[in-house]
This record gives C-alpha cells, structure tokens and sequence, in this order.
C-alpha cells in the first residue's frame, strides 16, 4: 500500500456537525411528508420503479431509459408527451423511465435559484411543474442532475417524493461544485438530510441514485477504481444511511466488452441487488458526423441490452442520440434512438448465445479484485488517519476535499508504477483517458514541429473551465505548457469573479477558457464586463468547447460564437490555432 503523504484529519473541518445527526434530522421529515404516486406507478400497477425492476429481473423483458432536458420545463414536458406518442404511433414500447437534466440552478437552495446564472436544461418553479413531471405521460421520472447533491437538496428530494418519484439522485454529484457556492459543510449537510429522508422510504421502494461519472470515476484512470468507488458510495449510502444505492454508469466507456464487464463488476459489488437505474449509452465514440454515430448507439444498445437479460439485471440502457457530440438533443433526435434501442431488443436472443461471455467474465472478476483492493485502502486509510468512518458526513467531506486525483493515486487498485500518470499501473485504463491521451501525444507531437517556441516562450496563460468538464482543460494546459508558455493552471468550475481576480494577482497576459455548459455567452460577457471593472481590459481572452447557449426562447442551446466575437472575445476553435492566435496577439496582430 502506497504511503498516506497527506495529512487526512487537517482536510477534517473542526465544526463539521455530526453527520449522523443530519441523517436522522432529514428521517424525521419523513412523518410530514405524504408520497405521491406517478402515472407510470398507477398505469402498471406497482409501488415503485424498483418494484417494476424487479419485476422485469423476473419475468425477464427490458426495459430503457432517456436522458431529456431542453431549454425550459415546458418545452420539456411537451418533448415527453411527444415521445411517448411517437413510440406508440411507431408500435415500439415506450422509455419505462427518463432522466431529467435539469439545469444546475436546481442544485442551489430555492431562495437563489433565480438570481444565479442560468445554463442549458430545464427548472422547476412551482409545484404544478413537480406535478407534471411525474404525470404527463406513463414514463417514470428519475430526479436526476442537480437534484440531490448540492446544497438544495433537501427541498428538491421533498418535492421529488411528494409527486411519487422513487429514484432520486445524484450521490456522485455531490463531488461538483455550484456557481458562487463554496460552503461545503452546509453542502454536506443537506446531502446527508436529504438522504436520510429518503431512508426512511426505503421499505416503499425509495432509491437513492447516482452516476459514477458524474463524480470521481468520471476522471479515474483505472476502471478498478470505479469499482471500488461505487463500494464506497453504497457503504455510505446503505450502511451509514440506511438508503438503498442504486447504481448507474456508462457513458465514458466505448468498447462494449469492456463496458460488460464493467456493468457485472458493478453488479457483484451490489449485494443488496437494487437494479441500476439506467446504463448510460456510449458518449465519447460520436464524431461530428452523425450519421456515423448511428453504429455507435447501435453496438452499444445491443450489448447492453444482452448483458442486462443474460445476467437479470434489471437496469435500463441508454440509447444516446448521434448529436452528442453537439448539443442537447431535439425530442425527435431521443425518439429516433429509442426506437432503435427497442427494435435492437429482438437482436437479443439471436446474438448473445454465440458469444463467449467467460471473457468477459474473467474481466469482471479482475475487476471486483481491484475494487476491492480500492475499497480497502480508502476505509483502511482514512480511518488509520484518525476520520470516522462510521461518520457519513466526515467520509463524505474528507473524500470531497482530498480531490479525485489524490485519491485515485492514494487508494487505486493498479500497482505503483511511475510510468503512469497517478503513479499506478491500472487494471484496466478507461476508455475516456485512454482517449485523451492519444489526443495528447498527437497534439504535442504536431506543435513540436511547427518552431513557434521563442514566439511563444514565457506568456503567462491562465487556464480554466466554467465548469465540471476537464478533459480540453488538461489538454489546453498541457500543450500550452509544451510549447513554452507558463500556464497558470486555474482549475475548474470557476465564476468569472474568480478569474478575473487570479488574473490580476498571477499578472495573467492571457485567459483561456474551455466552456461546455450552454452559458458560453453570458459568461465571456460577465468577464469581459468584470477584466473592465478591474481595468484589466487589455487581457485577451479566448474561448472554445461547447459556444453555445438558449438565446431568445430557443428550445435548445444555438451557437453563440458570433456574440462572443463581437465582445472581443476570440474564438479560434482548435488548440493549434489558439496557439498561432496567442501568438499574433502578443505580436500585437490580430488573427
Ligand atoms: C465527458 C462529458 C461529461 C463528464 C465530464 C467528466 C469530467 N470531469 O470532465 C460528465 C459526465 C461529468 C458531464 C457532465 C455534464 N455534462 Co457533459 N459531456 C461530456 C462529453 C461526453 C465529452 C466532453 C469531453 O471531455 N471530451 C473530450 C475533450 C478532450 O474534448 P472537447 O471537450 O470536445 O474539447 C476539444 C475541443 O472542443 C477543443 N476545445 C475545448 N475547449 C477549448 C477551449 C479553447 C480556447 C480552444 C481553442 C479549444 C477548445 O479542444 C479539445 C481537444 O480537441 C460531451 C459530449 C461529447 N461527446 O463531446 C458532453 C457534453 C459536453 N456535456 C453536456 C452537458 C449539458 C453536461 C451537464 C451540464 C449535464 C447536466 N445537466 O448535468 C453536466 C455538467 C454539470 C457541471 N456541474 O458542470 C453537453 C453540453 C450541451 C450543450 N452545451 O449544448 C454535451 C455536449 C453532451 C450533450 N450532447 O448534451 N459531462
């Protein structure tokens, strides 16, 4: 086991308040509060999404599952009607079950949700807006994004359980940060409320979800770790809680052998067999040509479709729409793969008996080894450090400050090896990181042979994300390091206050900012507004990723570049030409 080199009980806030107590605080709600039931509920005659899970684990048919989102809850309800109806008109089984991705707001309390900055994805304003969600069609919400997870926690599991929806999440979101809200103790608290609330509903049912990536495994290196990860977040949550963990995962994993493996890993670790809530599709194997995405959703449906029945899981895959790479999808984009999703379910019995699934198997078994080995090393860690482990609140709010990277290099399954990144061998390198790297090798390798060092060598360059995305943030950080300049690296989830500030104290000549959130344009103009205020003009900033927002009522987030332009704001697209556009800016040329 590698040495502990941090001091563990200093991440420890001495007022942290007693986690236990938060928990039966929110339990204790549950006396006041009266279930819904939703119109999926009632139409199919069950108590809960768990129960209809459990029933298709049983009776062996397969259910799915749609992630949906657009600009407003209005243009969102109406996408759901649409869907269903499509699917009918079709004659293809309707989604059991949608993930709402509501926008980030929704994590804060009620009382600042409308003051804060608004990105892409639907709020909820009212309780008619709660109502709806469970009863505009007979597909079970989850309450998913920014739900459970930040500091609003508490009021959005009320509203949740009191319109009926029985999955509520997310666990692993609780690892993101809001915009202007750096109270993390408070944050914890509500967490730890809001699941002890729905603890007290478990015998009806009542889940509590997360989604791996969303949190730390979304940046592991090693897919043992995610493993290990989702021990820790089912200790927390069944042993320390006493809420039932529901598991979800998927959508940083391309290769589908590996992304079965990955699921039955996941299941073995689960001995309290709640079903997953869903198996995102693949994300990260989409081009910009959509057409070519259609082989993507199609191989990944299939597999995980066959894995689910062959094995009786109970979960519910994602098909992902081929605009991915893109933008939030149209309704018409979302019912075009669920209706591929279910026409791939007759493919099932044709194809899964003719493969070797003892390989996968195998994998999977490697797999729950090194999870556990993780497991293992961060209870046994943290707990030889003096943290209370049986403390769901201390557990939560040590993990969250020791940061994703120092815990993958502290606690990872893979063996100590230097060669590697987090200083281990892993198990089995992810998809996503695999992905980056590459991508890495061949940029450094592009402007190593292009000579502009001396044009370049010595600009200070600060480099930030708005927000969780952090893989073009190590990119950009990276080359920009390679070919000579002095990156300040800045981190992710900032607000431009942040920014601005940094910029005067590391005297920045430069800002370069990746953005994927749809809040590309009020951001670049909030900092634009603020760089004047502290007379800080003359820093030139460059954005790119994802430049768009929801602009004038648009139902989904349109291209916002122009405006960005307009404010000075460049936008050179690619890491190569943000290099020769830094370089022209500091020639004093525009490009
Ligand atoms: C990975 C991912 C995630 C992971 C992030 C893990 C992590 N810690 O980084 C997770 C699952 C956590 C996630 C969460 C969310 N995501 Co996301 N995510 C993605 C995904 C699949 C890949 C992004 C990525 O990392 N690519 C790899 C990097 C290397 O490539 P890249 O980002 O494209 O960057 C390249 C170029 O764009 C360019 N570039 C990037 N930045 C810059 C900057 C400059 C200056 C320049 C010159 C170039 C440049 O260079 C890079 C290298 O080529 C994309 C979809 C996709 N397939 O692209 C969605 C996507 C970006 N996510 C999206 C959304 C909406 C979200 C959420 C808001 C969803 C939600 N409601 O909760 C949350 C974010 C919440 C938060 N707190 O911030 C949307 C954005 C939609 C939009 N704006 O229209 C996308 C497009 C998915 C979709 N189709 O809906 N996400």
């Amino acid at each position: 086991m590698t040495e502990i080199d941090v001091d563990l009980t200093a991440l420890l806030p001495a007022d942290l308040p007693d986690g236990r107590e938060a928990v039966e605080e929110g339990r204790a709600l549950a006396a006041d509060l009266e279930r819904g039931r939703s119109l999926f509920c009632a139409t199919n005659g069950v108590g809960s999404e768990r129960e209809w899970r459990e029933r298709a684990r049983a009776e062996g048919f397969s259910c799915s599952c749609m992630n949906i989102g657009l600009a407003t809850w209005a243009d969102t309800r109406e996408a759901i009607g649409l869907i269903y109806e499509d699917a009918l008109s079709r004659g293809v089984k309707p989604p059991d079950r949608f993930n709402l991705l509501a926008e980030r707001r929704m994590g804060l309390p009620k009382a600042m949700r409308a003051e804060a900055p608004q990105e892409t994805g639907p709020a909820l304003w009212s309780d008619q807006d709660w109502f709806e969600l469970a009863n505009t069609a007979p597909i079970q919400p989850e309450a998913a994004d920014n739900m459970i997870g930040g500091p609003g926690s508490l009021e959005n599991a009320t509203d949740a359980l009191r319109v009926g929806i029985t999955h509520i999440g997310v666990l692993s979101q609780y690892h993101w940060r809001w915009p202007y809200w750096d109270d993390d103790i408070s944050q914890t608290m509500a967490v730890l409320k809001a699941a002890g609330l729905l603890s007290a509903f478990r015998a009806d049912g009542v889940c509590f979800d997360s989604y791996l990536e969303d949190g730390y495994p979304g940046v592991f290196h090693d897919y043992a770790n995610y493993v290990g990860w989702s021990m820790i977040e089912r200790y927390i949550s069944e042993e320390l809680i006493g809420a039932a963990y529901s598991c979800s995962w998927g959508g940083l994993t391309q290769n589908p052998v590996i992304k079965s493996a990955v699921t039955l890993a996941l299941h073995e670790v689960n001995p309290d067999g709640v079903p997953a809530g869903f198996v995102q599709g693949d994300t990260i194997g989409n081009t910009s040509d959509f057409d070519s995405n259609m082989a993507v959703v199609s191989s990944d449906v299939l597999f995980m479709k066959m894995v689910d029945r062959r094995y009786g899981l109970g979960g519910a895959p994602i098909a992902v729409p081929v605009t991915e790479t893109e933008r939030i999808p149209s309704w018409e984009e979302v019912a075009t793969v669920q209706t591929i999703g279910r026409r791939l379910e007759e493919y099932i019995p044709l194809v899964s008996p003719s493969i070797d699934w003892s390989h996968i198997e195998a994998l999977r078994d490697e797999l729950v080894a090194g999870g556990r080995r993780f497991f293992d090393a961060a209870i046994g860690g943290l707990s030889g450090a003096g943290i209370d482990v049986e403390d769901p609140g201390q557990l939560l709010i040590v993990l969250k400050r020791l940061g994703s990277n120092r815990c993958e290099e502290l606690f990872g399954a893979g063996e100590p090896d230097e060669e590697f990144p987090r200083g281990r061998r892993p198990v089995l390198q992810t998809d996503l990181v695999k992905n980056t790297m590459v991508e890495r090798e061949k940029l450094l390798e592009e402007l190593s042979g292009r000579g502009q060092e001396e044009a370049i060598r010595g600009m200070k360059v600060l480099v930030t994300s708005t927000d969780v995305h952090e893989f073009a943030e190590f990119l950009l950080a990276s080359a920009l390091g390679a070919v000579g300049t002095e990156v300040i690296d800045f981190g992710v989830n900032r607000d431009p206050e942040d920014i601005v500030k940094a910029v005067i104290e590391t005297d920045a000549d430069a800002v370069v900012i990746t953005t994927h959130n749809g809040v590309a344009r009020s951001f670049g103009q909030r900092l634009v507004g603020e760089l004047a205020v502290a007379e800080a003009s003359e820093v030139p900033v460059f954005m790119g990723g994802v430049l768009n927002e929801d602009v004038d009522g648009s139902e989904i987030p349109i291209d916002v570049r122009a405006d960005l332009n307009a404010t000075g704001i460049e936008t050179p697209g690619t890491i190569d030409r943000l290099v020769d556009a830094l370089i022209a800016r500091r020639r004093g040329v525009a490009v």
